[in-house]
């Protein structure tokens, strides 16, 4: 064998070496769950918990009308289930309880159902805890834990009727097939009302974006309450069970729950006079600008979304003195009812130097923004008015 050839061999060793050193540093900058092959999209987002996976939207992208998959929130209590108890070859859709046919269905099964889309607002209940005051233990979100994206999927209200529905029913329990690492700690097990259950657009949906729904936002099949908060929009969806009451349970009878009536902060809980989080509550973001931008002299586009659980948007405002006054912005783009609305504004900012811009938004009902929100135990519901703080140019 000539010098050449060992040469040449110890080179080819080399790369092997060197390429499967640059694999194992690929799967370290994974995230904890990456997406199943062939639909691998990482993208940065501001993770606020490792394990499960918890991270928020970087505004930014709010600028435009859906929310990329990759860049869409994420958040889980226990992350998403063994890869097994989701396989499309053994994943069922169980239907049971108070109805005439138990269902078991196959992904097949349900997509013999009519195929709807509906483009949707997903929002955490906390996102904006961050600026409750006092502040309020939990996941310290900001204003990322929330996103706009279409989703397709079938009627629940379809798959109930085939079921047949008893008199009695008056809750629909849905449960997903993660579980938590300790065997104490409860289920993440919910229910909403028979009511919200029948509506013709709360779908279980299969796919976002029109792919696939990732893994991390519950493949194959996830309950997508329009209008409502995203702890009922269940991922990993595995049974489905009519009954007459609540879901029993720690994530339904004590977690999810908002004063009633505005309470003192930290004056212990009012028991009795605590309901579930249903509906979401109107908000705007400002989204570009970001915090800390410079900004030109020359007219400024300040745009962002605005969006109310079941009313529309109706006017959106900024302010550039502190809330004195307000102006109004142009809303743009896309209607549609579950989704956000997009708006902008020109600015011409009159001086050099520190700036911030207020954002409000006042919807169909008649309820305007508020500065903030009534303080409540878990920091549920924030929507006081956006704030993003910029240096304009000499
Ligand atoms: N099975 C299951 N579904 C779940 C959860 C969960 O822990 N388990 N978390 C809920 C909460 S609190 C939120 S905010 C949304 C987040 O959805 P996303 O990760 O797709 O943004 O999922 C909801 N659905
Ligand atoms: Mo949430």
């Amino acid at each position: 064998m000539s010098d050449s050839g060992a040469l040449s061999r110890r080179t080819c060793f080399q790369r092997i070496a060197f390429l499967l050193g640059g694999l194992a540093l690929w799967r370290r900058v994974q995230p904890a769950q990456a997406e199943p092959a062939g639909v691998v999209e990482t993208g940065p987002q501001t993770v606020r918990v490792m394990r499960p996976y918890d991270a928020e939207t970087p505004v930014r992208e709010f600028a435009s009308y859906l929310t990329p998959n990759h860049r869409f929130f994420v958040r889980s209590h226990f992350g998403p289930p063994e890869a097994a108890l989701i396989a499309e070859a053994d994943w069922r859709l169980r239907v049971g309880g108070l109805i005439e046919h138990p269902l078991e269905l196959t992904l097949k099964d349900l997509k013999q159902f009519e195929r709807i889309t509906i483009t949707a607002v997903v929002q955490c209940s906390g996102n904006g805890r961050a600026f409750h005051r006092p502040k309020v233990p939990g996941v310290q979100w900001e204003r990322g834990a929330v996103g706009n994206a279409q989703w397709t999927g079938v009627r629940l209200r379809d798959l109930l009727a085939k079921a047949g529905v008893r008199p009695a029913a008056k809750h629909v329990q849905l449960q997903g097939a993660d579980r938590p690492v300790v065997a104490s700690v409860p289920l993440f097990t919910r229910s909403i009302p028979l009511e919200k259950a029948v509506h013709p657009d709360t779908i279980l949906a299969y796919e976002m974006n029109g792919r696939p729904l990732p893994l991390l936002h519950g493949a194959p099949l996830r309950v997508i309450t329009p209008g409502w908060m995203a702890d009922s929009c269940i991922k990993w969806l595995t049974d489905i069970t009519v009954q007459a009451d609540e879901a029993k349970g720690y994530y339904m009878q004590t977690a999810y729950r908002v004063p009633v009536t505005a309470i003192q902060p930290n004056s212990g809980l009012p028991g009795t006079s605590m309901v579930p989080v249903e509906a979401m509550v109107l908000k705007s973001l400002i989204a570009s600008p970001g915090n800390g931008d410079e900004v030109g002299r020359g007219p400024v586009t300040v745009q962002g979304v605005a969006w109310s659980g079941e009313s529309a948007i109706t006017t959106v405002e900024l302010s550039f003195d502190e809330g004195r006054t307000w102006e109004q912005a142009r809303l743009v783009g896309e209607d549609e009812p579950y989704a956000w609305r997009q708006w902008q504004f020109l600015w011409k900012p009159k001086a050099a130097g520190s700036a911030s811009i207020l954002c409000r938004a006042t919807d169909s009902a008649g309820q305007v923004q508020p500065q903030t929100t009534a303080w409540n135990p878990s920091g549920f519901l924030w929507n006081g008015w956006d704030r993003v703080t910029v240096t304009v140019q000499a």
